[in-house]
């Protein structure tokens, strides 16, 4: 293993006897979630990996030492921190060298994922092609990494503050499937329905196990989103949350928010608005997910 490296030993048992293993993202509890909400979230996601039968592995670079599977300590201190990087495939090596703390995006944690032998990750909502993307080029580097880095991201499909069909025709171009879980649209994130159809759906963690392998043992490397709804009960209509993200949309490009900040920003933001019944929508949909990712992992471990 790479010398920039470290695994938790719980991990590492698991990967050498062939056990299932979900790895989990760390950008999420620094910079997509308010404290305490984020710890809160970032441990029940862990138990939702165990209950469903897979070993949790949450990644983060913690003074520049890649970490696969946070002791319940560095959850925490991650969880408070006020000094980390937010890191896409291209801020790691910056993070390594200067020997800082860095919170792994989808990009960076399928990196680290892919390098430890980690072939399902779950998460919240992938990024993707923002909206008024003439104004602004911006392009999520999750993206690129999904056309090339070998991990299913088990997501609520990309997040609403995006601009979906754009997102949806980029994953076309780099080869990338896209699956719905058990529906025939592609989800929304904090909405079940985005009003447009995923190319492909299956209905089951084995169907979804069998569709990786078929994959991957045919040499086509690359990633894989599964789309997975988020529960009805606790989902927000499309409708009810779009006005907010609009708000949210408008103040972002007033205050001249750029770069890595747009996301976070926006998130945050979405959740003020609407009172903190966003950030409900995004813990819950994030257990859901974490819950259907220890199910494929099981499943492909079988
Ligand atoms: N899912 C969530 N909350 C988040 C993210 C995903 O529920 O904050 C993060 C992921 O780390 C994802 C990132 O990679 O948002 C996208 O950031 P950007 O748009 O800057 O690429
Ligand atoms: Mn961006």
């Amino acid at each position: 293993m790479s010398d920039f490296i470290d695994i938790a030993p719980e991990v590492a048992e698991a990967l050498a006897a062939g056990k299932p293993v979900v790895a989990l993202e760390s950008t999420i509890i620094s910079h997509g979630m308010p404290y305490p909400q984020n710890l809160e979230t970032a441990q029940a996601v862990e138990q939702d990996v165990r209950d469903n039968g897979a070993v949790p592995a949450t990644i983060a670079v913690i003074g520049g030492r890649c970490k696969i599977g946070l002791s319940p300590e560095e959850l925490e201190y991650f969880a408070k921190g006020t000094d980390i990087l937010k890191l896409s495939r291209r801020d790691i090596p910056y993070c390594i060298a200067k020997k800082r703390d860095g919170a792994t995006t989808v990009s960076a944690t399928m990196i680290l994922a892919e390098k430890a032998g980690i072939r399902v990750f779950a998460t919240g909502g992938i990024g993707g092609v923002h909206r008024d993307l003439a104004g602004n080029f911006d392009v999520s580097a999750d993206l690129t990494e999904l056309g090339k880095t070998s991990v299913a991201v088990v997501c609520a499909g990309a997040k609403a503050i995006l601009d979906i069909p754009k997102t949806l025709e980029h994953l076309e171009t780099l080869g990338v499937p896209v699956i719905a879980y058990g529906t025939d649209e592609f989800p929304a994130f904090y909405s079940v329905e985005s009003g447009h159809k995923a190319p492909l759906r299956l209905d089951s963690p084995q169907d979804l196990a069998a569709f990786l392998k078929s994959k991957w043992e045919f040499g086509l490397e690359g990633g894989v989103v599964i789309g997975n709804p988020p529960e009805v009960d606790k989902a927000l209509a499309r409708e009810a949350i779009e006005g907010a993200i609009e708000d949210a949309l408008a103040d972002a490009k007033e205050q001249n928010i750029l770069g890595r900040d747009v996301t976070p920003f926006l998130l945050a933001r979405v959740t003020n608005l609407t009172e903190g019944k966003s950030l409900e929508a995004n813990i819950a949909l994030v257990r859901n997910n974490a819950r259907l990712g220890a199910k494929i992992a099981v499943a492909m471990a079988g």
